[in-house]
C-alpha cells in the first residue's frame, strides 16, 4: 500500500462534506491511495465512480476525481485547467503545484493525470483554503445578468445557514441567482475580508470537518489553524517559511500575473512525523486575461478590473500563522 493510505469509517464513506480528501479504492485490496477531490457540497449527486470508490469529499463537484497509478491522480479533464498546467510546468509556479502528466481516457473519460501530493505522508492531516475575495468569474456575473438562472439549491444552502439571508423576492421564488449566492457565501466566510477562507479538514484520525462556512473573523480563523497543527510549532515553522516561498514565487511568476486566479486552494498537509507542505491547487477557474493584460491580486476588485485579492489573501494567512507563533 502506498505510504498514504489511509482508511475511512463506513459512516463516513457515504458522506457528502465540503474539498477535499479522501478515498479509498474499494475494488482493489492492495492500493488505498488519497487523492484530491472536488464535489458539490451537502448535495446527494451519485457518482459515476460510486461503485467503484467511496469517496470523502470536502468540496467542490462529486466525481471530478479518480484513483490513478500509485503516486498519481486522475480529475476529470477541463480544456481550461488543462492549459493553466501546460503553462505552470513552464513557469517557476512549478514547484508549487501537482506535477502535470499530461491527458488521458480511463473508461471512455477523459482526465488529467497529476502527482498525488499526500504520497509522501504518513496519515496527512489536510486543510483547504479556498484563495481571493472573490469565487466566481466576472464572466458569471455578466452571465446571471443577461440571462439570470435562478437556483433552487443554492436558495437552499443559503437558508440551512441563515433563515433570514434571502430577501422577499428570492423567498417568494424559493431561488437565488449564482452570482447572489457565491457573494453571500464570501461575505458570511472570511473570503471578503481576509481573501481566503477554509473549506474543509480532515485529520489524521479520519475525522472531516467542512462547517466553516461562517469562519469569517481573524480570531475564528486562527482558531481553527491550532487546531490543526495540533500545537506542533515545527509544522507551523515549516508551513510558514512555505507560504513565504510561494508568496517571493508568485511575485516573480509570469503565469500568476497574467491570470485572474479565482476558486483556486492552498492546500495544507502534515504529518506526525513533522513533514508538512502547501501547494496551489485547482485551476478549472482560473482565467488568462486578454492581450498582456496583467493583475495587481491585492486592488479592491471593481466590476471590470479582474481583480481577485490573491495576494491580499496571502498576507493575511501568512499574517495569522506568524501571529500563532508569536503567541
Ligand atoms: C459551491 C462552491 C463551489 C461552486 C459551486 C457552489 O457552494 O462555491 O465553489 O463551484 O457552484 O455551489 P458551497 O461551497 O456553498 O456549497 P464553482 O467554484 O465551480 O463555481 P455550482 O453549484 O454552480 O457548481
Amino acid at each position: 500500500p502506498s505510504k498514504s493510505s489511509y482508511e475511512l469509517s463506513t459512516d463516513k464513506q457515504d458522506s457528502y462534506m465540503s474539498t477535499l480528501y479522501f478515498d479509498r479504492e474499494l475494488n482493489q485490496n492492495s492500493k488505498k491511495a488519497w487523492h484530491t477531490i472536488k464535489t458539490m457540497v451537502n448535495l446527494p449527486v451519485i457518482s459515476p465512480f460510486k461503485k467503484r470508490y467511496s469517496w470523502v469529499q470536502l468540496a467542490g463537484h462529486t466525481g471530478s476525481f479518480k484513483a490513478a497509478d500509485s503516486g498519481k491522480i486522475l480529475k476529470r479533464f477541463s480544456e481550461n485547467e488543462k492549459e493553466c498546467f501546460e503553462r505552470l510546468m513552464k513557469d517557476p509556479l512549478r514547484s508549487c503545484v501537482p506535477c502535470f502528466h499530461g491527458v488521458v481516457e480511463r473508461d471512455g473519460e477523459t482526465y488529467i493525470q497529476l502527482d498525488d501530493l499526500l504520497t509522501d505522508f504518513e496519515g496527512p492531516c489536510v486543510m483547504d483554503c479556498k484563495m481571493g475575495i472573490r469565487t466566481y468569474l466576472e464572466e458569471e456575473l455578466t452571465k446571471a445578468r443577461e440571462k439570470p438562472k435562478l437556483r433552487k439549491d443554492m436558495y437552499k444552502k443559503m437558508i440551512e445557514v441563515d433563515p433570514l439571508a434571502p430577501t422577499a423576492e428570492e423567498n417568494a421564488q424559493h431561488a437565488v441567482t449564482k452570482p447572489r449566492y457565491m457573494q453571500w457565501r464570501e461575505t458570511i466566510s472570511s473570503s471578503a475580508n481576509l481573501g481566503f477562507r477554509i473549506e474543509g479538514i480532515k485529520k489524521a484520525d479520519g475525522t472531516c470537518n467542512t462547517n466553516f462556512k461562517t469562519t469569517k473573523t481573524q480570531e475564528q480563523v486562527l482558531q481553527v489553524f491550532v487546531e490543526f497543527i495540533e500545537g506542533n510549532t515545527t509544522i507551523l515553522k515549516k508551513y510558514l517559511k512555505r507560504l513565504q516561498e510561494i508568496h517571493i514565487i508568485l511575485e516573480s511568476s509570469d503565469f500568476f500575473k497574467r491570470h485572474e486566479v479565482v476558486g483556486s486552494s492552498l492546500l495544507f498537509v502534515h504529518d506526525g512525523s513533522g513533514n508538512a507542505n502547501v501547494w496551489l491547487i485547482d485551476f478549472g477557474k482560473t482565467t488568462l486575461l486578454p492581450d498582456g493584460q496583467m493583475l495587481d491580486h491585492r486592488i479592491p476588485w471593481q466590476e471590470g478590473n479582474r481583480e481577485d485579492g490573491y495576494l491580499l489573501g496571502l498576507d493575511n494567512l501568512i499574517r495569522i500563522l506568524e501571529s500563532i507563533t508569536e503567541r
